[in-house]
């Protein structure tokens, strides 16, 4: 294990998907901007510029609420590969600084830079530097917090929003930690903050104070997790991400879909796509991932893993259309369907895909 404290840092774009849509039309910036579904659909609020929060407007807030809460608000489509691309953009800034690099979601990332690549050794000057490349790259703002953990990182980086900077050296964590309200705590929602307030603990310092058996007996081994997040203690190692190998085609739809057999003929379309790909690249595989994302822009993800690689279009398709059943696609309408291959095989053998490696 380590000597001495770790140096984590946590990256959170600032409103993200609207700050690139105000880079991209600057006839809006400084005007509330609201991402998500249409104000007279049943779409909801993927997210709000800082214009539009002070009316309240926030995430998964249905989108005519939003528009009766900020009537000026401009009301925009998601653009996906868009938001996609700035995030390869931020990773490529990332990987200057280390190898230890775990994507959260398209804008959110922590950084393990206790011995960071270019030896720069502090983790507040890697922060300034990484914000700073980060807007020169992109012309997007973000957020940072650092800290000895994950959690502290976390809850850093999320305190000053928008443009925030929050760096809590080891010496700081109790301090740091203790007004902390329970809410705040990642992983602690509403329920599980209602269910500690019944206990009177409304911050870390309440926590602190009762006996750690206490919250065991009374939250199971939340309450041991509970405990040890009071005192600042987060032992979760920041996790790079695998290079997994894999093909997916996905499409989102111009309207929400409904039904089994509209999801069935648009994922027996998308697999033929998808074999095209595979083909293209030269490669088969074993283990086949249909993803879901509904109205409300929550995704879900369902895989299977064959005994033998496919490619056929009509196979992934099968594959794919029995991987419905294990979702909720009968009953919620549908934005989005993908089908992506993993595991992927070269069906001429390891021995010509070493020779291909070898030759790049
Ligand atoms: N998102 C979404 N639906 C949600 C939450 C988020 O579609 N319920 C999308 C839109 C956000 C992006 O994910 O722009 C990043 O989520 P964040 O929680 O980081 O929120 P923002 O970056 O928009 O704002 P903040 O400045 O609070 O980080
Ligand atoms: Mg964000």
């Amino acid at each position: 294990m380590g000597r001495g404290p770790r140096k984590v840092i946590h990256v959170d774009m600032d409103a993200f998907y609207a700050q690139v849509e105000q880079r991209d039309r600057p006839e809006l910036r400084g005007r509330p901007v609201v991402v998500g579904g249409m104000p007279n659909s049943r779409g909801v609020v993927a997210t709000a510029s800082y214009e539009a929060r002070p009316f309240g407007v926030h995430s998964a807030m249905p989108a005519a609420q939003a528009a009766r809460l900020c009537p000026d608000a401009v009301f925009l489509r998601p653009d996906f590969a868009k938001y996609k691309q700035v995030s390869r953009q931020l990773r490529a800034v990332f990987e200057r600084y280390t190898d230890l690099i775990e994507p959260v979601s398209l804008d959110e990332a922590y950084l393990d830079v206790t011995e960071d690549a270019l030896g720069i050794g502090s983790a507040t000057l890697v922060a300034q530097r990484i914000v700073g490349e980060i807007w020169d790259v992109t012309g997007l703002s973000a957020s940072v917090g650092a800290g000895p953990n994950k959690f502290v990182a976390k809850v850093a980086s999320d305190l000053e929003k928008p443009r925030g900077f929050v760096i809590v050296p080891p010496e700081r964590v109790a301090a740091f930690v203790r007004d902390l309200p329970v809410g705040k705590i990642p992983g602690v929602g509403p329920v599980g903050r209602r269910r500690l307030e019944a206990r009177g603990i409304a911050t870390c310092s309440d926590l602190l104070s009762q006996d750690e058996r206490q919250l065991v007996g009374w939250f199971g081994s939340w309450g041991t997790r509970l405990s040890e997040l009071a005192r600042g203690v987060d032992r979760r190692p920041v996790v790079a991400s695998r290079t997994r190998r894999s093909c997916s085609v996905e499409e989102t739809f111009p309207r929400d879909l409904s039904g089994v057999p509209a999801a069935r003929a648009v994922l027996e379309r998308l697999a033929g796509e998808l074999e095209g790909r595979l083909r293209k690249a030269g490669v088969t595989g074993r283990t086949v991932t249909l993803k879901v994302r509904y109205a409300d822009f929550s995704t879900v993800t369902r895989r299977r893993t064959l005994t033998r690689a496919v490619r056929a279009g009509d196979d992934l398709a099968a594959e794919a259309v029995a991987l419905l059943d294990q979702t909720e696609v009968a009953e919620r309408p549908i934005r989005l369907l993908g089908v992506g291959v993993s595991s992927l095989e070269d069906p001429a053998g390891p021995r010509q895909l070493e020779l291909f490696s070898a030759l790049h």
